[in-house]
This record gives C-alpha cells, sequence and structure tokens, in this order.
C-alpha cells in the first residue's frame, strides 16, 4: 500500500512530532513540491522534506512521540486522539496551503543576518549545527528556538563530556578509508590552489568537509565584496575589446540554426560528427560551431565592407561529449576570421600570437587535420587544444557562395580560463549551477 503523503498528515492531525520527540501543534503549514514549512505554536519554524518516507513522516504516519511540547499547550484531547489513532479522516486540523517552489524559496531566503551567522565556524560545525548541513532531513529553524524548548542531544565523536582523559583518548574513532563519494565531495569543494592527499591527511571526512565549506562561503563572501564579475563573462568581455580594437567587427548570430546549415558545412546525417549535434525538432540544431552564422556575415558583407573583411564573435555552442576533462557539451566559442586582403598563414599566426600574448597563456603550433577544412594549424598548451586555425580557401567555401582567401581560428574560452586560472575541470570555467568562478556553491 502506498504510504501517506506527509502533507496530508499534516492536515489531518494538525500536529508535528519533531526530532527530539516533541509533540508541537502547527499553527502555518506551506507545502511546495518537494519541502514543507511548518510553523509550530512556540514559535518554531522549520523547514522538512516532503517525503513519505523520512524519520517525520514515520512518526506521523504511527503516531509516535515522546512528550507534548510545553510551549505549544497541546490540547488534552488531541494528544488522546493521537495516541490513540484515532480522528476521522474527513477532519482537517490545519490547512497546507500548496505553494510553487519559486514563493517557497522566497520565504525562506537567508537574510543577510542570517547569513553572516552561517559563516560563523560554530555555527558551520555539522556536527554542533545538524540543522545547517544537507542529510536526508533539513529542519532549519527560522527563529531560535525557546530557550526552554529541549535541543536533541547530539554527541560529536571523539570529544567526550566526561573527565577521563585515557578513556577521551580511547573514543576518538580511527580515521577510516574515504568512500569514493565522499572524496569526490572534498574535491569538489577545494579551492583552484588547492589540493590534498586522502591517504596523508588525518583529519576526517566531517572535519575537511567542514573547513572548506568555509574556506569557500569566505572566498564567495570576498568575491562579492570586492570583485562580483563572473571569469567566463570577464573573459568574453575582455575577448571582445581585444577584437574590436584589432579592427574586428562584433556578430551576434543566432544558436538555434536550421540542420541544413550543418549539411552545408559537411555534417550531414550521414556522418559520424553529426551524431554529435543536439537536434531540435526536424529541421533545426543547436550551433555546435560559430562557422556557419559568420560564413553568411562574410557573403553579406563581401563587397560592401572594404578588404580585408574582419568578423568575429563569441558565443555559446553544443555538441554532445563523452569525454569529460576539457569538453562541456555546452561552451563557449570565440571564432574570428578576415576574408580578402592579407589573409595569409604569416597574419594568422601573428593574430594568434598578439591574441595568446594579450591572455599572456603560453602556446605551440601543430599541424593537424580535420574533417570539415581538411588541413588546420592547432594552437596547443601543453596536451589540450586550445584553437584548431585555418588558412582557406576549402572546398566548402563554394557552398556559402564565397570566393575570396580567408584565415581564421576557433578558440573555446572555457579551455582558456582553465590554463589561465589553473582550474581543475574545465566544469569549473563552464556555465554552471555549481560553481561559481570555480568555486564550489555547493555548500
Ligand atoms: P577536440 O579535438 O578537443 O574535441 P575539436 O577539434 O573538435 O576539439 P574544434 O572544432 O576545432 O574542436 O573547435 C575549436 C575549439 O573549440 C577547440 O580548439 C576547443 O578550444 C573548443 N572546443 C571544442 N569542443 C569543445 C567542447 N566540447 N568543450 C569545450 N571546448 C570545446
Ligand atoms: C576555422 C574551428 C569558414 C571563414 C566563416 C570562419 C573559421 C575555425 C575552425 C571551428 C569550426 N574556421 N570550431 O571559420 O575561422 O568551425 O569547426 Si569561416
Ligand atoms: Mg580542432
Amino acid at each position: 500500500m502506498k504510504k501517506r503523503s506527509m502533507d496530508s498528515m499534516i492536515e489531518e492531525t494538525g500536529l508535528w512530532v519533531s526530532r527530539n520527540g516533541y509533540l508541537h501543534v502547527i499553527k502555518n503549514c506551506e507545502a511546495s513540491q518537494k519541502h514543507i514549512r511548518i510553523t509550530m505554536g512556540c514559535g518554531e519554524t522549520i523547514v522538512v522534506l516532503n517525503s513519505r518516507s523520512s524519520r517525520a513522516a514515520r512518526s506521523l504516519r504511527n503516531r509516535n512521540f515522546l512528550k507534548p511540547c510545553k510551549s505549544c499547550r497541546v490540547p488534552e484531547e488531541k494528544i488522546k486522539e493521537f495516541s490513540n489513532k484515532v480522528s476521522s479522516k474527513k477532519d482537517v486540523k490545519v490547512t497546507v496551503k500548496v505553494v510553487p517552489s519559486s514563493e517557497f524559496n522566497k520565504a525562506n531566503k537567508k537574510t543577510p543576518d542570517t547569513f553572516l551567522q552561517s559563516l560563523d565556524p560554530q555555527l558551520m560545525d555539522p556536527i554542533k549545527n545538524p540543522q545547517f548541513h544537507d542529510g536526508p532531513e533539513i529542519e532549519k529553524p527560522n527563529v531560535p528556538a525557546p530557550t526552554f524548548a529541549p535541543q536533541p542531544k547530539i554527541k560529536k565523536p571523539g570529544i567526550s563530556k566526561t573527565t577521563n582523559k585515557t578513556f577521551k583518548q580511547n573514543v576518538k574513532p580511527k580515521k577510516t578509508e574515504f568512500t569514493q563519494n565522499q572524496k569526490d565531495r572534498i574535491l569538489s569543494l577545494l579551492g583552484p590552489d588547492e589540493m590534498i592527499s586522502f591517504s596523508k591527511d588525518k583529519r576526517s571526512f566531517e572535519e575537511l568537509e567542514s573547513t572548506f565549506k568555509m574556506q569557500r562561503k569566505k572566498d564567495l563572501v570576498l568575491m562579492y565584496e570586492t570583485n562580483r564579475e563572473n571569469l567566463l563573462g570577464k573573459l568574453e568581455r575582455t575577448i571582445t575589446n581585444f577584437f574590436v580594437d584589432m579592427g574586428f567587427l562584433e556578430i551576434k548570430s543566432p544558436i538555434l540554426i536550421p540542420f541544413e546549415y550543418m549539411e552545408r558545412m559537411g555534417i550531414g546525417e550521414d556522418k559520424k560528427l553529426s551524431e554529435q549535434i543536439f537536434r531540435v525538432g526536424d529541421d533545426m540544431c543547436l550551433r555546435p560551431m560559430l562557422a556557419p552564422g559568420l560564413y553568411r556575415f562574410l557573403y553579406r558583407f563581401d563587397n560592401v565592407l572594404p578588404e580585408p573583411t574582419k568578423i568575429f564573435e563569441i558565443g555559446p555552442c553544443y555538441r554532445k561529449e563523452s569525454d569529460g576533462n576539457s569538453h562541456l557539451e555546452e561552451f563557449t566559442m570565440l571564432n574570428f576570421c578576415q576574408m580578402g586582403l592579407n589573409s595569409t598563414r604569416q597574419n594568422l599566426e601573428y593574430l594568434i600570437q598578439d591574441f595568446l600574448g594579450f591572455l599572456d597563456i603560453e602556446y605551440e603550433l601543430v599541424s593537424n587535420s580535420c574533417m570539415v577544412y581538411g588541413d588546420t594549424i592547432d594552437v596547443m598548451h601543453k596536451n589540450m587544444e586550445l584553437s584548431s586555425a585555418v588558412v582557406g580557401p576549402v572546398p566548402i567555401d563554394m557552398d556559402w557562395g564565397i570566393d575570396k582567401p580567408w584565415i581564421g581560428a576557433g578558440f573555446g574560452l572555457e579551455r582558456l580560463l582553465k590554463v589561465k586560472h589553473n582550474l581543475k575541470n574545465i566544469k569549473r570555467a563552464a556555465r554552471s549551477d555549481s560553481y561559481y568562478n570555480g568555486i564550489s556553491i555547493n555548500l
């Protein structure tokens, strides 16, 4: 039989059993798809998962409680009804207001005060303050619990209240092997310049996690106070200014393009590369490269703008990828190109030199080839490709109405950021809702 939902049990009983076993009267209750915010008669407000199988749902279902909360003044008959597991199902004791998640979260936003409090190392200790930390159940008091409300007794492992020193030493738990999940969690919390040796480090998972979480919170606060620029956005602006100053016209062409453009780039449905393309509907796709948009502009500008015609675009590109360390499925490409006069290999190499000199990134040029253009000059930093550059003309130009020499290069901005900021993984440079400027925000 399907277990009853938490909100329906709350509606029926109008009561709440908290972690410490106290039975509370519910004054107000709001539910979203995932969470329930409960305000109790004693003034305490908590947020819990709207789950059928949590500790709280079990207590409500089985009517398990220790004693009634004194400050809630739970009426005798309600206690009896609850203990005897009798209640008419139709009886609605509390109306649970169901709100959309956006509304729900609004009311739960941290105020600046609680935010500063949360940087207090005491408060950030997951053992002293489990309510502030991720777990199967989040009980986040929005108002301090009255002092007479009994608090859960949580023992910090290894620190016993006893005065017996030998015993104290004995109870310090041995550091156990980290699980892969724990290692991943700690690695995700490291700052760009931090390293850790799991075998040598003496600290427990809890200690490491809370230390790094605190450090990352401080980093983010400092960033908020002093900087506030997103690294990816800032790099796009810096590169844009560089190319505009070099005489290139800034282009913003569509991201959603006809799949037919890909056929004209030589990546039709029969080609292996087309499997990497995100199709949208029958005829459209998310662009995997900027060249189609730029081809169209070069065609339109031919005989309109003077030679050499210099244009560039920076923007999102999408490719289905399987390899993770320097590949993203959503990344940002810079493609600059010039057509007509002086479009020589020598000038292409000068442009690359000026650009990477400006960014202060070391590189070497390596000959390569690709399906779309044939020969390429790949720009490498250690083993990572920063760019593929091409000296045209190439056969596909015909399909775009282009008949002049050209040079061009495509760079990935996230790869540039990874090199510049010594990031551990390209994901830290990407569009993300897990990292901000390479710092975990899952704190
Ligand atoms: P790779 O061989 O590394 O997959 P590529 O040769 O397929 O790259 P190009 O088509 O030459 O890539 O694209 C130009 C540049 O765009 C690359 O040099 C790289 O900097 C960047 N880039 C390409 N694909 C990705 C991706 N999936 N994630 C991040 N950057 C990418
Ligand atoms: C070279 C990498 C063909 C003259 C409109 C501009 C280029 C860059 C190759 C890129 C790609 N191409 N990621 O094109 O400059 O297109 O695969 Si144009
Ligand atoms: Mg390439």
